[in-house]
C-alpha cells in the first residue's frame, strides 16, 4: 500500500490504460457520480474506461450516464476504484477484483488500503469533491456531463450540503460548477435525488414511521424496514434510499437507526449521528464502518437480538 498525492495520482491516470473503475454495490450518486466522471475524463484523455457496478445503475441516476455507452468490450489492464472504503463493498465484484486493484480514490475515514496506491482525503465530503479537484490540477477539460455527476456526488454525499461534513470547498466547487455549466438544472437534480419518491415508498415509509421505536431516552431511534412492510406495499430496497435521514428527525434523537431486513433475520444497518456521537466506532465493532455521522454494519439474529445489540452500543457510545 502507498498512499499517493495528486501529483503521482495525476502521473497514474495519465499513464494507465483499458480501466475498470469498479464502484461499490447499492451505488449512490458519490460513487456513481465519481465512476461517470473519471470516465469520462480518461476517455478524454484517449483511453478506454468502462465503469462496472455488481448492481444495477437505478434509473434516476442515468442523467449521469454517457450519451453514447456503446463500446466493445476490452481486457482490463488497470483497475480503479473509487468511493469504495473495503474490497467486501464491491459485492459480487469483489471474488474477481479483491487483491488487483491499483488505485482507489476514496474519502472514507475506515479506509482499508486494500489498494497499492490509495489517494485518500478523509476530511472530503465526497469523492467527488476529490476528483473535482484532481481533475483541475490535471487540467481536465470539464464536460456538462462531469459537471452533473461531480455536483450530484457532492450534494448526495452531503445530504444536499445540510451535513457537517459540507466544508468551504464543497461550496465554492460546486458554485464554481454552477457558474461554469448555468444550463444544468441543479435544483432539479437535487429533488431527483431528495425529494422525489415513489407513491408505494410514501406509504411504506408511513408504516415504518408510524412504528419508529424509541430507546434510551429517546436519545435512539430504531426505522425497521422489514421484509413483510416492503412486500405489502411493494417496495424494493432500492426504493428506501435516504429512509436513515427520518430517523434523525425527533427532537430528542442522538443516534438515528435504520435497518434493511435483507433475507430473513439478516439486516443492513445504517446508523446516523445527529450531533457528536461516533457511529463509524459503533458500526465497526459489528464488523462495519464508514464516516464519523453516518455508517452501516450488516447484522445477524432475531429482532429482538439485533436491537438488544444495538442498544447496548449506542448506550455505551452516548
Ligand atoms: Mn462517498
Amino acid at each position: 500500500m502507498n498512499r499517493i498525492n495528486f501529483e503521482q495520482a495525476t502521473d497514474f491516470l495519465t499513464g494507465c490504460e483499458d480501466v475498470y473503475i469498479l464502484i461499490h454495490r447499492n451505488p449512490d450518486g458519490d460513487c456513481i457520480g465519481a465512476g461517470y466522471s473519471l470516465q469520462a475524463v480518461l476517455r478524454s484523455l484517449g483511453k478506454r474506461a468502462k465503469v462496472l457496478c455488481s448492481d444495477p445503475i437505478p434509473e434516476r441516476f442515468a442523467f449521469l450516464l454517457p450519451e453514447t455507452n456503446e463500446e466493445p468490450d476490452f481486457p482490463a489492464k488497470t483497475i480503479i476504484s473509487v468511493d469504495v472504503a473495503d474490497e467486501k463493498l464491491l459485492g459480487d465484484l469483489e471474488e474477481c477484483y479483491a487483491g488487483k486493484i491499483q488505485l482507489c480514490i476514496d474519502h472514507h475515514v475506515s479506509n482499508r488500503f486494500y489498494a497499492e496506491n490509495v489517494l485518500l482525503d478523509e476530511h472530503a465530503a465526497a469523492a467527488c469533491e476529490i476528483l473535482y479537484k484532481l481533475y483541475r490540477y490535471m487540467n481536465i477539460c470539464f464536460t456538462e456531463q462531469i459537471a452533473k455527476c461531480l455536483f450530484t456526488g457532492m450534494s448526495t454525499d452531503t445530504g444536499c450540503f445540510k451535513f457537517d461534513n459540507t466544508t468551504p470547498e464543497t461550496h465554492i466547487y460546486t458554485a464554481e460548477l454552477m457558474r461554469e455549466f448555468p444550463n444544468v438544472r441543479y435544483g432539479l437534480i437535487n429533488r431527483q435525488m431528495f425529494d422525489v419518491k415513489s407513491p408505494a415508498r410514501i406509504k411504506a415509509e408511513m408504516a415504518m414511521l408510524s412504528q419508529m421505536e424509541y430507546y434510551l431516552d429517546e436519545e435512539c431511534t430504531m426505522i425497521w424496514a422489514t421484509l413483510q412492510i416492503c412486500k405489502e406495499n411493494q417496495v424494493h430496497e432500492s426504493d428506501l434510499e435516504g429512509l436513515t435521514a427520518l430517523s434523525l428527525q425527533p427532537e430528542s434523537v442522538e443516534v438515528g437507526i435504520t435497518l434493511r431486513e435483507r433475507e430473513p433475520g439478516v439486516y443492513k444497518v445504517s446508523m446516523r449521528s445527529a450531533k457528536d456521537v461516533n457511529v463509524s466506532a459503533i458500526c465497526q465493532q459489528f464488523g462495519g464502518g464508514g464516516h464519523i455521522k453516518a455508517a452501516g454494519c450488516l447484522i445477524r439474529g432475531s429482532r429482538e437480538e439485533v436491537t438488544e445489540k444495538l442498544i447496548r452500543a449506542v448506550e455505551k457510545a452516548l
